[in-house]
């Protein structure tokens, strides 16, 4: 996997006693009003270049709402359920990330030259940030929603074993950061809110973390609809069964440990963490948990979004 191999020897390695450029947990970048990892915030330059076709599929998802899951299914689907064929290539390498950019990987862009249509894309741009092309051309879009709760606990994780973040503190100091959109990528609530109203004027099929989880059988023939394709029923319990937590959890191809730990350390935190709903229960004080209601009370009043917090 030259993305790995690359990151490994590209940096921090030139010598014992030479000082080179720490590329690691470097502070956010601002763009547009949005915080967003430095080296992502570089690559919004050379993405507004990016041209989409139309049978492009995005996976849109505000970070750790399940994207990487939506990916391996949708993978799984345009390939017949042919699990082989899945594991020709890292989940990243398979759905190009558009905004990609980390020293010694090669970009989301570099990364598209090598597939073939029909593509599929992931992004977690807020709407302002993302390539006009993709709304010019009507590209279909999955966006998935996950509960806000579980999605700060997944986040606060993240930060710590992927090194391209800054460094989270304490869980009481990042979960404010996340409260206030000080966290890359911006806001949760306007991000959620956001592409719901897309999906009343443009091909986005909205999806929750929680009901796939709650029956992913019956969300993936949502999907397969939205894409106007069938598969055997065979077929389709087979993507159920190949794309459940535990099986992608043990699949090199698709749970991220092919990346080098300079960049993401699972043994601070596996990729695949718990896969679950209500995790933050056992991360949010009592006192957490209120001031986080009534944070989101206001941030969420008169959306039409309802997000359950345990199944
Ligand atoms: S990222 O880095 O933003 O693209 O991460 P993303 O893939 O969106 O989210 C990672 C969380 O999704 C969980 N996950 C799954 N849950 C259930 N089933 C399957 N198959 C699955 N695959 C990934 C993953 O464990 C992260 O959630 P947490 O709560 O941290 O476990």
């Amino acid at each position: 996997m030259q993305a790995a191999t690359a990151l490994g020897s590209s940096h921090k390695r030139q010598g014992s006693m030479e000082l080179v450029q720490d590329t690691s947990r470097p502070p956010l970048e601002y763009v547009k009003g949005f915080p967003l990892i430095k080296y992502f915030a570089e690559a919004l330059g050379p993405l507004q270049n990016f041209e989409a076709w139309p049978d492009d599929v995005l996976i849109s998802t505000y970070p750790k709402s399940g994207t990487t899951w939506v990916s391996e299914i949708l993978d799984m689907i345009y390939q017949g359920g042919d699990l082989e064929k899945c594991r020709r290539a890292p989940i990243f390498i398979r759905v190009p990330f558009l905004e990609f950019k980390a020293p010694g990987f090669p970009s989301g862009m570099e990364s598209l030259k090598d597939v073939s249509a029909p593509r599929l894309l992931k992004t977690h741009l807020p709407l302002a940030l993302i390539p006009q092309s993709l709304l010019d051309q009507k590209v279909k879009m999955i966006y998935m929603a996950r509960n806000a709760k579980d999605v700060a606990v997944s986040y606060y994780h993240f930060y710590q074993m992927a090194k391209v973040h800054p460094d989270p503190g304490t869980w009481d100091d990042f979960l404010e950061k996340f409260m206030t959109g000080a966290v890359s990528y911006g806001p949760w609530y306007q991000h959620v809110q956001e592409w719901w109203k897309l999906s009343q004027t443009h091909p986005v099929l909205y999806l929750f973390y929680e009901d796939m989880k709650e029956d992913p059988k019956r969300e993936i023939q949502k999907i397969l609809k939205f894409l106007g394709c069938s598969l055997p029923e065979k077929t389709l319990d087979h993507i159920v069964q190949s794309t459940s937590f535990k099986e992608m959890k043990k699949n090199p191809m698709a749970n991220y440990s092919t990346v080098p730990t300079d960049f993401m350390d699972h043994n601070i935190s596996a990729f695949m963490r718990k896969g679950i709903t209500g995790d933050w229960k056992h991360t949010f004080t009592v006192a957490q948990n209120e001031r986080f209601d009534a944070h989101y009370a206001e941030e969420m009043a008169g959306s039409e979004l309802n997000f359950r917090l345990q199944l």
